[in-house]
């Protein structure tokens, strides 16, 4: 996967080692020698991961960080903080500022390329649904990207740790960041893992007799647990473990002695992170909706229709089925509109697709073309059986008032419908629909509220 990797330091020595690494790797390198560049670079759209040097003349790392994660257009992009100062203070400070990682100079390599492509993925995997998400409908985004974790209220997360007096430190330490639930067998908390909503999986590499790794990579292969963020809490001298946890999606980890403020800021970084990405699946899912759906009625519309007959045809020819359609009108609704108003005729429209919905079986589809037209379709269903249906529907709709209407009076609606099966194999949706359309003309003119079969 290749990335575009800024490079911010004041000491061109150290930009230089940095970019050579990353260069051997396949990376896109630029360059900033101050916060000020960094930010103009960022706010260009074009940078997937920052490694951000603290210590600068003018504006410091730490507020670099900042401001790149309070503009909505730029928080998003992942940044590691480049530090020669190793002071946990210092990590609580950047971690406060939004900083997604740190590493120590002089720059391990292993530790360099593992975290970088390690953001980058997660990076991907963000940007995708941003894309998705902005695509769809551009609401809602900005104002999310604002809300820090802390104030959304506790995590919910789940710690795997073998040892007592290790659980309960960190259960301590959690106990106002997160709703912390401890689990020493790795196999009993996979399980629990699958089941529960988890926001954060911390897992110990102090088992006795287990490979916390496997955990790892089975969280990371189920589907129920891939994208619920894993922070590995490691001893000092596991340097080898923490890289292969990475590569296998490990977001993060905290080396023992924990250092409690950074902890509790490491877990609520990825409780933000997790929050902002299931943000935007969600944001992807409805959009979705919104765009195959009736937002009167809550039916499909005529762009579901036309993206999906055709297959339901093809599924039904594939299987030797016949498929039917119904064409419906609702007889004389502008005089519904004209007597008692466009709302009172919004109100009958959606009773009416109630009625519509509780007479139809989950595998037909139900769809408003627009106005008070609306298409059935039945597969699996013989023409006189469709005509059956529609008749049923017919008598619904005629025979029970609506309970629309000035003070609810009942109102009666009555509806025309045109049935037509499919003839042949090759006959198209369009040429389908046309001929339930015909169908539904006659209905009218032979005076409306009626059913009419159209002869294949
Ligand atoms: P026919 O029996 O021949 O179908 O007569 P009709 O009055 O139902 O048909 P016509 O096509 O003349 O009028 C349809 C009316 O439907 C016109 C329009 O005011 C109304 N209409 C279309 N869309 C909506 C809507 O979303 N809400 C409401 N309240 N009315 C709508
Ligand atoms: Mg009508």
């Amino acid at each position: 996967m290749t990335a575009r990797i800024l490079v911010v330091d004041d000491i061109p020595a150290n930009v230089k080692l940095l970019e050579a690494r990353l260069l051997a790797e396949y990376f896109d390198v630029i360059t900033a020698v101050n916060g000020e560049q960094a930010l103009e670079i960022c706010a260009g759209g074009q940078v997937d991961l920052v490694l951000l040097d603290i210590m600068m003349p003018g504006m410091d790392g730490f507020e670099v960080c900042e401001r790149l994660k309070a503009d909505s257009a730029t928080t998003h992009i992942p940044v590691v903080m480049v530090t020669a100062l190793d002071q946990p203070s210092d990590r609580v400070r950047g971690l406060r500022a939004g900083a997604d990682d740190f590493l120590t100079k002089p720059v391990n390599d292993l530790q360099l390329l593992a975290r970088v492509k390690s953001l980058v993925r997660l990076k991907a995997l963000t940007d995708e649904l941003r894309i998705r998400a902005q695509a769809a409908h551009d609401v809602g985004i900005n104002s999310l990207l604002g809300t820090k974790a802390e104030q959304e209220g506790k995590g919910k997360a789940l710690l795997v740790d073998e040892r007592r007096n290790s659980q309960d430190r960190i259960a301590q330490i959690l106990r106002k960041t997160a709703d912390l639930t401890v689990m020493s067998d790795p196999q009993a908390a996979l399980f629990e893992a699958a089941e529960n909503a988890y926001e954060l999986i911390l897992v110990s590499t102090n088992f006795s007799n287990y490979d916390p790794l496997r955990l790892c990579s089975q969280l990371r292969s189920l589907d129920r647990t891939r994208f619920v963020p894993l922070l590995l809490v490691c001893d000092q001298g596991e340097e080898d473990t923490v890289n292969r946890a990475l590569e296998l999606g490990v977001n993060d980890y905290i080396i023992r002695p924990i250092d409690p403020n950074e902890l509790v800021a490491r877990c609520s970084t990825q409780f933000r992170r997790k929050r902002y990405n299931d943000y935007l699946r969600s944001s992807v899912q409805h959009s979705i909706e919104l765009a195959v759906t009736d937002p009167l009625t809550g039916l499909y519309n005529r762009r579901y229709l036309d993206s999906h007959m055709h297959i339901l045809i093809e599924r039904s020819v594939a299987r030797d089925r016949i498929l039917s359609v119904l064409a419906i009108d609702l007889d004389r609704f502008k005089t519904v509109n004209d007597t008692y108003g466009h709302d009172v005729g919004d109100e009958v429209l959606r009773e009416f697709s109630n009625r519509v919905r509780a007479a139809i079986r989950g595998i037909d589809l139900a769809c408003r073309l627009g106005g008070e037209e609306f298409v059935i379709v039945l597969p699996d269903t013989e023409g006189p059986v469709a005509e059956s249906i529609a008749e049923r529907l017919r008598r619904e709709i005629a025979e029970v008032p609506f309970r629309a209407g000035p003070d609810g009076q009942g109102l009666t609606v009555t509806a025309s419908v045109g049935v037509a099966s499919l003839s042949e194999a090759g006959e198209s949706a369009a040429e389908l629909l046309k001929r339930a359309d015909n169908a539904l003309f006659e209905a009218k003119a032979r005076g409306r509220n009626r059913v009419v079969a159209q002869a294949a």
